[in-house]
């Protein structure tokens, strides 16, 4: 079978606008490669810059092995970011399939970053941490996908994020150490120290680069990197208000309604 990766971009693009889900892709396509699932993630993110998205930056995904174990999935990946992407206040469940959150740390870069940075380097150019919460979905049916490829194609899972509302300079903080505590309607369900992001959350910043440099490609500038989640995600009810303290940064929140 050929594989158009346009109609594979549309299929999902249609999927997450119309609200209804499909079946993974490697049902129909089991050799599907992660380059070839880049390309058709492409597709998709073009399909929304056509419609006058911009793009805000990058996610990293599966740099916990909390959330690797979550999806039995073994590898850090990385999902494209647009500003209709950004939430601020309040979240509809409105037209999702069956969206998650989790606890993140989000990086600025006012000059992007090429090529393959150290960790001093990517410190250097970092100009801002925030936290973050990540609103997942997922188009496949039941958010089930069982291979990067099909994960991968489908923009990471991308859906929505929320970020604090001022970012602190990095520089002068133990990156690893901070710790992040994500409570639903109060109640902390999930912690963990950032180390659990890719050891240091800054390495997910410089895996991100050599992912980008590998299929030659650089972060850009101004744009802002989410690390991946510290912890596993939780499913999202309309209802509840979602708060993520990480001291000393701001805490974020988000209140969910129907
Ligand atoms: C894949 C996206 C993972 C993260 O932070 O690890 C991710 C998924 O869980 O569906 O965003
Ligand atoms: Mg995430």
């Amino acid at each position: 079978m050929v594989l158009d990766v346009n109609a594979l971009a549309r299929r999902l693009d249609e999927a997450r606008l119309s609200g209804r889900e499909v079946e993974r892709l490697t049902l129909e396509f089991p050799d599907l490669t992660l380059e070839q699932a880049y390309r058709i993630m492409d597709a998709g993110i073009a399909l929304r810059r056509e419609r006058g998205e911009r793009d805000a930056g990058l996610k990293m995904g599966l740099t916990s092995e909390a959330k690797r174990q979550q999806m039995g999935l073994g590898a850090p990946i990385y999902g494209v970011l647009t500003e209709a992407m950004r939430v601020r206040g309040s979240f509809s469940m409105a037209g999702t399939l069956h969206p998650k959150i989790e606890p993140e740390l989000a990086f600025h870069f006012a000059d992007g970053l090429r090529g393959g940075p150290t960790r001093a380097e990517a410190l250097a150019a970092c100009t801002g941490v925030c936290a973050a919460l990540e609103i997942l979905d997922s188009r496949y049916r039941d958010f089930k996908y069982f291979s990067l490829p099909d994960v991968v194609a489908d923009n990471a899972s991308s859906s929505h994020f929320v970020l604090a509302d001022a970012w602190t300079d990095a520089a002068g903080l133990a990156l690893g150490d901070v710790e992040l505590a994500m409570s639903i309607d109060g109640v902390v369900l999930q912690r963990a120290k950032a180390s659990a992001i890719s050891g240091d959350p800054l390495l997910s910043v410089v895996q991100l680069c050599a992912l980008l440099d590998d299929r030659g490609r650089a972060l850009p500038p101004g744009s802002l990197v989410l690390a991946g989640a510290a912890t596993v995600a939780e499913p999202l009810r309309a209802g509840q208000t979602v708060s993520l303290h990480v001291p000393p940064l701001a805490p974020v929140r988000v209140a969910i309604t129907p």
